[in-house]
């Protein structure tokens, strides 16, 4: 429930789960459209659960008005109950009766976008996780599966077109230039993946016949002048459609699937059942006004949509403890779809890199923190906080390891038998697991299942100490993996993990040593691998690939770390080779007292270089390693943070970049500028990226030695650039270098894109993030709220501004005086009087408030408590902060 409540919030607890008393078998639901106010007719064939005591049937309702219930077409009894509705006097025995429920809403007061709602003047919906107890009195719980009747009526000048779930089996025309569309969705479903839309769209339409001869046709919504922009999503479709036949052998099971796209929604996308809707930043894009991190976005989000028509939609979950079941899976389809995509060896190694950028740098910060939870949750207020990176990114980490437990053609086989025996159920993560166990018996994975499934139970970060011990005696190399997990709240002490660590050993030299590679698969708390017959120490590279979510701690010396930089068959440890050489000289110069000097010293300078002007690697690789690690992962590592001196470290890190490789930098821009007719491949993608990083670097060089001449020809760029990626990486460099062309560049940028939401978005977020200059951050962003096309109720926009300053410029928002704490307070507050799931987003900014060093801690304190005082407060923002205080 989202609704506002005094006190401490009531925790639903897994462990509490018991099977609904009634079924729904079938829902035929009648929509009389209107903004202010819409006529909802339920009519529903409802049964008694025969496996439970007979007891009251409680429906679940928020934001109702009630104005008729009948049973079997007569008028009965009920009662209001805590926002349920109760029917007590019910026909008795196994029967099915007919429960007939007429409410009205208000969609155009619907300003938290759960349920039925307006968006420049088209009706949507939004039913996961507990919308659609806003749109009619329903067993709102996953479990509960039904076929599922829609018509839909509507003005027919203002709203042309009327979808909903499924076949459109009838339409025509109504009195009073009124029109109505009947839909039928001949699969079974839980109401979460229930939707409708009825606006004045246009479509981009694409009939396709697949692998196994089958015709379907393909769809996506749009408002008109966004027609030109959907090509790069239907192409996106039809390969993931490909991909799932392909990989799993998983066909599209509709004859019509379609797509939607809204500027206003919470979230990124919905599955809903062949009608998925999208935050217009997931479907659109032409080269004019995407980036290539946009087209990447879409083609994944796309897939992960389309992907849980079977993960998800076919089988689902049981309740919403085991949304990893669904969210995991297909977070991990999407990442291998995207991977597949990719196409060479470099570039998902590209794909792998980023991924664990994200888990690292906004997953183990959440694992060891406040909200720390398990991957299956066991408790929660409000079900809307747990769509985190730890459910989605760390429950993917989990489905991959067992992949890398049964191998890629045991997990094919894994996933074949989960569906052979729970098509069209709501099952459990255990179910999940068991099935993969049970189709590779002879697996390390259905060797120690149980333990394995701690990855389900156990919250936190593990950590995993790795100490190597040559003898050259015995020419033998003893490696000694040790695990540890830190406490997490309310579960102080952890029992061991299955961690799968994939490794090999180099010579001095960086060449693979023979015969060194292998899993090895720590269940002990400690475990001992011994090589043999070698003449050397090796070089270990140990957690190939990220090969399980946990932090890896070793000895490896600098030069070690740099022979794996310069040498590593494993494109990922070279990566990680070069960020942890970073991460040491950062945290040397965090650490120190007194002003911070140059951190960094001619032997990373040269490391640095080196990969940079490497005759071989990927622009997109060498993108990845010249970018220094974040500040916010900086800051992990530290016990007390003081943000102002971080930022000042990473600053003094980037400029000596900038400086000591300056003439690469100008051999970097030069040699990759040019690329042709934009394509958003991953190559020429890749050489977008390192030309931006360039330029950045190029521009931070010049605000010290005052040559006008990059900032110059970035600005020239700028204005020339053929597409956006290009065109918002020269903005970007002048905009973080504070060069004072930033500002005519700004406004140029947004007299163009003046009528393209998705890029004004772009415009506020680019300002909100831009590096902090003497606390000029913070009055900056204050500014901006003012702006006439900010927009504090579009939820893209408030992320774009509110969001990035809070959660992403931490020198910027992290001020001595407090003042960026004032304002969270002050926009959490404001939001969550309208639309909690957006605020309690903005209010996990704080989570780590207990690692700030002081005046920061106590700022954020004062902040949290001012948040958490207040009433009214949302359940949402409610559990953060009451969490974040604990
Ligand atoms: N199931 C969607 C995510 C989602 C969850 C809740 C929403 O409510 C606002 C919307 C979308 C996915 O994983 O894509
Ligand atoms: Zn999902």
């Amino acid at each position: 429930m989202t609704a506002m409540r005094e006190g401490s919030p009531r925790l639903v607890r897994r462990e509490d789960y018991a099977p609904p008393a009634y079924w729904i078998d079938t829902v035929d639901l009648t929509f009389d459209l209107d903004p202010a106010k819409t006529r909802v007719l339920n009519r529903m064939r409802v049964r008694r659960n025969p496996d439970v005591p007979a007891q009251p049937l409680r429906l679940d309702g928020e934001e109702l008005n009630l104005a008729r219930v009948l049973v079997n077409g007569q008028g009965t009894s009920f009662k209001m109950d805590g926002g349920q509705l109760v029917l007590e006097a019910l026909p008795e025995g196994p029967e099915p009766f007919e429960l007939e429920i007429f409410t009205t809403c208000a969609p155009e007061k619907n300003t938290q976008l759960m349920g039925l709602y307006v968006s420049q003047g088209t009706f949507f919906t939004q039913c996961e996780a507990e919308g659609f107890r806003r749109i009619t009195y329903f067993l709102d719980r996953p479990d509960v599966m039904a076929t599922y009747t829609v018509t839909l009526r509507a003005d027919k000048k203002r709203y042309p077109v009327l979808l909903s779930n499924g076949n459109l089996v009838d339409s025509g025309e109504l009195d009073g230039g009124r029109h109505y569309a009947k839909w039928v969705d001949p699969h079974r479903k839980p109401c979460y993946l229930f939707a409708l839309v009825a606006g004045d769209l246009v479509c981009r339409s694409q009939p396709i016949v697949s692998r196994h001869g089958t015709e379907h046709l393909l769809q996506i919504y749009v408002r008109q002048a966004d027609l030109d922009k959907t090509e790069h999503a239907m192409q996106s479709l039809m390969a993931a459609i490909a991909w799932d036949e392909t990989r799993f052998g998983l066909p599209l099971d509709l004859e019509r699937f379609m797509v939607v796209a809204t500027g206003d929604f919470n979230m990124g996308a919905m599955e809903n059942k062949g009608l998925n809707i999208f935050n217009t930043k997931y479907v659109l894009a032409n080269p004019a006004t995407a980036t290539d991190t946009d087209y990447a976005n879409i083609e994944s989000v796309v897939a992960h949509e389309y992907f849980h028509n079977w993960t998800g939609n076919r089988v689902t979950c049981r309740d919403w403890f085991q949304l990893s079941l669904k969210e995991g899976l297909t977070v991990f389809r999407d990442q291998e779809f995207s991977q597949d995509m990719a196409g060479s060896p470099s570039a998902r190694a590209v794909k792998r890199i980023e991924d664990v950028r994200v888990l690292r740098t906004v997953q183990f910060p959440e694992d060891a923190g406040p909200m720390a939870h398990p991957v299956r949750p066991d408790q929660y207020a409000e079900i809307n906080n747990f769509y985190t990176v730890t459910v989605y990114e760390k429950g993917a980490e989990v489905v991959r390891m067992m992949q890398t437990l049964v191998g890629r053609d045991g997990f094919a086989r894994g996933l074949k038998l989960y569906f052979e025996r729970h098509d069209g159920q709501a099952v459990t993560c255990d179910d999940f697991a068991q099935a993969m166990a049970d189709a590779n018996p002879d697996s390390e994975l259905a060797r120690r299942l149980p333990q394995f499934k701690r990855w389900y139970s156990q919250a936190g970060t593990p950590h995993v100490q790795a100490r190597g011990q040559y003898d050259p005696e015995a020419r033998t190399y003893t490696l000694t993996l040790r695990q540890s997990c830190p406490p997490t709240p309310g579960q102080p002490v952890k029992e061991p993990f299955v961690i799968p660590v994939a490794l090999g050993l180099l010579d001095a030299q960086g060449h693979a040593l023979p015969h060194t590679e292998r899993l090895v698969v720590l269940h002990e708390p400690q475990t001992t691998v011994v090589f043999e017959g070698l003449d050397a120490a090796p070089v270990p590279s140990l957690l190939r690939g990220f090969s399980a979510p946990v932090i890896l701690e070793h000895e490896l010396t600098d030069d070690e770390l740099r022979t794996l930089l310069a040498h590593d068959t494993d494109a990922f440890n070279r990566w990680e080779a070069g960020q942890q050489l970073a991460l040491r000289r950062a945290l040397a110069a965090v650490r120190a007292d007194g002003p911070v000097h140059e951190p960094l010293d001619a032997p990373f300078l040269e490391a640095m270089r080196a990969v940079l002007r490497h005759p071989t690697l990927d622009a997109a690789f060498k993108e990845l390693v010249l970018t220094l690690p974040a500040e916010t992962y900086i800051a992990e590592q530290l016990d007390a943070v003081d943000p102002q001196r971080i930022h000042a470290v990473r600053e003094a890190m980037r400029r000596q970049l900038a400086h000591a490789l300056h003439e690469d930098w100008v051999w970097a821009y030069e040699q990759h500028k040019d690329n042709g007719a934009y394509r958003p491949d991953p190559v020429s993608a890749g050489r977008r990226a390192l030309t931006g990083l360039a330029l950045q670097m190029l521009c931070l060089a010049a605000r010290d030695n005052g040559n006008p001449v990059w900032p110059g020809k970035t600005y020239q760029r700028f204005k020339d650039a053929t597409n956006m990626t290009d065109r918002y990486a020269a903005l970007s460099a002048l905009v973080t270098a504070g060069h004072e062309l930033a500002a005519r560049a700004l406004e140029q940028f947004h007299a163009r894109f003046r009528d393209e939401e998705l890029v004004l978005d772009k415009w506020f977020a680019l300002q909100a993030g831009a590096p902090d200059r003497g606390g000029d951050a913070l009055p900056r962003v204050q500014a901006l709220l003012q702006h006439p096309d900010f927009h504090l109720r579009n939820p893209n926009r408030a992320r774009s501004l509110i969001h990035t300053y809070c959660h992403a410029n931490p020198a910027g928002f992290h001020r001595a005086d407090g003042a960026g704490y004032a304002f969270w307070r002050d926009r959490v507050l404001e939001i969550d009087a309208f639309n909690p799931q957006v605020a309690a987003r903005l209010a996990r900014a704080l989570d780590r408030w207990k690692k700030l060093a002081e005046p920061y801690r106590s700022a954020a304190q004062a902040a949290l408590q001012a948040v958490a005082a207040h009433e009214p407060l949302s359940t949402d923002v409610r559990e953060v902060v009451t969490r974040a205080l604990a």
